[in-house]
């Protein structure tokens, strides 16, 4: 995983890869055992596969059928962030898991709405990057900005969010659960933490997943030289 680093001000020391990495291994035993069950459930789609197949050759037998087979999905990597089960809800109301994000390299944020200082520019440095995306590529990225303060912004203040900014259908809004957002948090190498004030101070950190949702790429800071973010996206989608 490469780490651009820039001068921009962060509230919190930047966690090391090794620290991020190590997040994974923090989970409860709960959600390991729901990471854990690759092998079992490998063993069921070579069931399955094996049905599949058996039903498949009696049909041409029967001489009836012609439907292409799909070829099957590639299993996630441990890498990627779409194993994690949590439920989220987006600011249209719908609920969805993070795996449902797949198919396209996304730039993830965490944030929160009233932020009157640092997630402004945050925003505005994700805009920059799809700006400066080739505009045949634009809409086959994906933006995803998570909040960390789950009592204010509601999915309905996630909405108005999007509507002030204008921010288009490319770009998802997410609301979680506290443990799902620390959990995420973890495994991104962000940290926040909530002020008297109700501010939360807050790492400034720009993720890149790939359409699998690896973490290729984190720029640290606000207003940062994006150049770096927009050749890996431009990459994975040429690749
Ligand atoms: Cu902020």
């Amino acid at each position: 995983m490469k780490t651009t680093k820039s001068t921009g001000s962060t509230e919190f020391q930047r966690p090391s890869s090794r620290e991020i990495s190590s997040a994974n291994f923090k989970t409860s035993p709960a959600r390991r055992l729901r990471f854990g069950s690759s092998s079992f459930s490998g063993i069921w789609m070579l069931v399955i596969g094996t049905f599949l197949l058996i039903t498949n050759q009696f049909s041409y037998a029967g001489g009836s059928c012609c439907a292409k087979a799909e070829p099957a999905a590639a299993p996630l990597s441990d890498k990627s962030l779409y194993q994690i089960e949590s439920s989220w809800t987006t600011d249209a109301g719908q609920s969805i898991k993070l795996a449902e994000l797949k198919g396209r390299p996304q730039v993830v944020v965490m944030f929160f709405a009233t932020c009157r200082y640092a997630c402004p520019i945050l925003v505005h440095d994700l805009t920059r990057i799809e700006a400066a995306l080739k505009p045949e590529l634009r809409n086959k990225v994906g933006f995803t900005l998570v909040t960390f303060d789950t009592k204010r912004d509601t999915p309905a203040e996630l909405a108005k969010f999007r509507e002030m900014r204008n921010l288009p259908a490319n770009w998802t809004l997410l609301h979680g659960a506290d443990d799902d957002v620390l959990e995420l948090a973890a495994l991104l190498g962000v940290k926040y933490k909530q002020e008297a004030d109700g501010q939360f101070a807050h790492s400034n950190l720009i993720t890149v997943l790939n359409a699998d949702g690896e973490i290729t790429l984190q720029l640290v800071g606000l207003g940062v030289d994006i150049t770096a973010a927009v050749r890996e996206l431009e990459k994975s989608l040429t690749n």
